[in-house]
C-alpha cells in the first residue's frame, strides 16, 4: 500500500460536509492505553471541528482490540449515525497479534455488511511502539482524525442513498 508519506491527518477540509446534528459512538480498546487515548483525542477534536456537538459523542471502553467487535455490534443499537472502533495491535513475540488483528478487522468487516449503521476501522497495526506513536499524533499524523472525517462522510453517503 503507498502509504510510506501518508500523513493521516491530511484531508481536503472542503470535501468534508458538515456534521451540525450527528450522533457518533466511539469504542476505544485499554491495551496501548496511551495510543488509544490519542486516537480517541484525535477523533473527538476532529468531530467537534466539523460541527458535531460534544454531547453528541458517547465513548465507552473495552479491554482490548478483540471485544472491539462486540463493543461495536452494541453501540450501533444505541441509535448513533456511525460508530469509530479504536484500537491498537503492536506486533508481540508470537503470532497472537496476527490473530486479533484478523479476527478484528473480519468482524467490523461483518457489521459493516449486515447492519445498517457505519463502523469505521480505527485499528492501528504496528510493527513497534514507534510505529504506533507515529500514527497516534506523531509524524504520520493522527488515524483518530481520520476515522472522524470517515464517520461524517459515511453518514453523509448514507442520508444521500436514501435521499435525506
Ligand atoms: N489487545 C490489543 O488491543 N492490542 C494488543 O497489542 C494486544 N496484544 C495482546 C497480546 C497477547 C499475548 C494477548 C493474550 C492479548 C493481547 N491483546 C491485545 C488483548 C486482546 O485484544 C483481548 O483483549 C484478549 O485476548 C482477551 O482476553
Amino acid at each position: 500500500m503507498a502509504t510510506k508519506n501518508h500523513n493521516l491527518s491530511d484531508y481536503d477540509i472542503n470535501s468534508v460536509p458538515n456534521a451540525k446534528g450527528m450522533k457518533i459512538g466511539i469504542v476505544v480498546a485499554e491495551w496501548n492505553e496511551t495510543i488509544t487515548a490519542s486516537l480517541l483525542n484525535g477523533a473527538k477534536e476532529t468531530l467537534i471541528k466539523h460541527g458535531v456537538s460534544l454531547e453528541d459523542i458517547t465513548v465507552y471502553t473495552v479491554p482490548g482490540s478483540f471485544e472491539l467487535i462486540y463493543g461495536a455490534a452494541q453501540m450501533v443499537k444505541t441509535g448513533v449515525d456511525a460508530v469509530i472502533a479504536i484500537g491498537c495491535v503492536i506486533r508481540g513475540d508470537t503470532p497472537h497479534d496476527r490473530y486479533i488483528c484478523k479476527g478484528v478487522t473480519y468482524g467490523l468487516a461483518k457489521l459493516n455488511e449486515e447492519q445498517d449503521v457505519p463502523v469505521i476501522y480505527g485499528l492501528i497495526t504496528t510493527l513497534d511502539m514507534q510505529q504506533a506513536e507515529d500514527r497516534a499524533g506523531g509524524k504520520m499524523g493522527n488515524k483518530g482524525d481520520e476515522c472522524a472525517v470517515t464517520a461524517i462522510k459515511m453518514i453523509d453517503f448514507k442520508r444521500k442513498i436514501n435521499g435525506i
